[in-house]
């Protein structure tokens, strides 16, 4: 149920504003060094996924492997690279600092990250790997506190990137989502289709979005692959539904007094 959710008067930064009416923002990566380091770990994995040795224009290597990885092997390709870059303690402080002055404007300063990490490759013309339109909050999965800083590899644009509903026509449509539950979700892809945008995105700048608005993806018309990580931030101290601290997620920033108020024990309680 929507309540007043008006900041006590104050009015929301620009990019506040903006991502509350657009449901998204797009921004230059705010360390670019990392974004690299992200892009060279993860095309490394991939060229060791492949056994061939890390072409020199890496950006020119990933926009174009469906030359070298069929549809078939597309799936345990993107595992080997995420057993890669899983294992690899660079990746994930790397990967903050490209959105994390972002991230804490719109979440706040004390956060959870996501332990896991998110990848999509989408070859052009491949409808194998489609993440059809949905809201992650529909389901008792996800909490509405979370947003997804999503950072692609390569430039996107139209089909090679993703579409989101703005929060507005979210709104109005999720309204009617009961009248396509015999249609399905392709009808109901076709009626929002007019009110969605696919965002584009250049290589070096990232984009935070919220997941409670209707989005997805497309078969990728495009010449070159999609290249795209989502991660998912909350705050610390949000509610969880089904993926919890520990567990889906991890802190990533805790201030001193929560660190105390975390640990503290109460006098006789045994483990102190
Ligand atoms: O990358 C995409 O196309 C969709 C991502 C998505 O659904 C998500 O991160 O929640
Ligand atoms: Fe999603």
């Amino acid at each position: 149920m929507a309540t007043s959710t008006s900041n006590n008067g104050e009015p929301a930064s620009d990019t506040g504003a903006q991502f509350l009416s657009a449901g998204y923002v797009v921004r230059p990566a705010e360390d670019r060094a990392a974004l690299d380091r992200v892009r060279q770990l993860t095309a490394a994995a991939a060229a060791a996924a492949l056994k061939i040795a890390l072409p020199n224009d890496i950006g020119a290597f990933l926009d174009t492997i469906h030359e070298r990885v069929k549809v078939a092997d597309l799936n345990d390709f993107r595992l080997a690279i995420l057993d890669k870059l899983l294992a690899d303690p660079q990746f994930r402080p790397a990967y903050f600092a490209c959105g994390r002055k972002l991230v804490e404007e719109v979440v706040g300063n004390e956060l959870a990250m996501q332990r896991n990490i998110g990848l999509s490759v989408q070859l052009p013309n491949d409808d194998s790997s489609l993440l059809p339109l949905h809201s992650d909050t529909w389901g008792s999965e996800c909490s509405p506190f979370e947003v997804v800083l999503w950072i692609p590899l390569v430039d996107v644009v139209r089909t090679k990137s993703m579409f989101l509903l703005p929060p507005e026509p979210d709104r109005q449509w999720r309204a009617r989502v009961h009248e396509f539950m015999q249609q399905g979700t392709e009808a109901l892809f076709k009626a929002v289709e007019p009110e969605l945008a696919f965002i584009p995105i250049t290589y070096g700048e990232v984009m935070l979005f919220t997941p409670t608005v209707m989005h997805g993806n497309r078969v990728n018309r495009e010449p070159g692959t999609r290249w795209s990580f989502n991660m998912r931030f909350k705050g610390l101290f949000t509610p969880y539904a089904n993926k919890k601290l520990g567990d889906y997620f991890s802190p990533v920033s805790v201030r001193p007094a929560s660190q105390i108020g975390l640990s503290f024990d109460m006098p006789g309680s045994g483990d102190g």
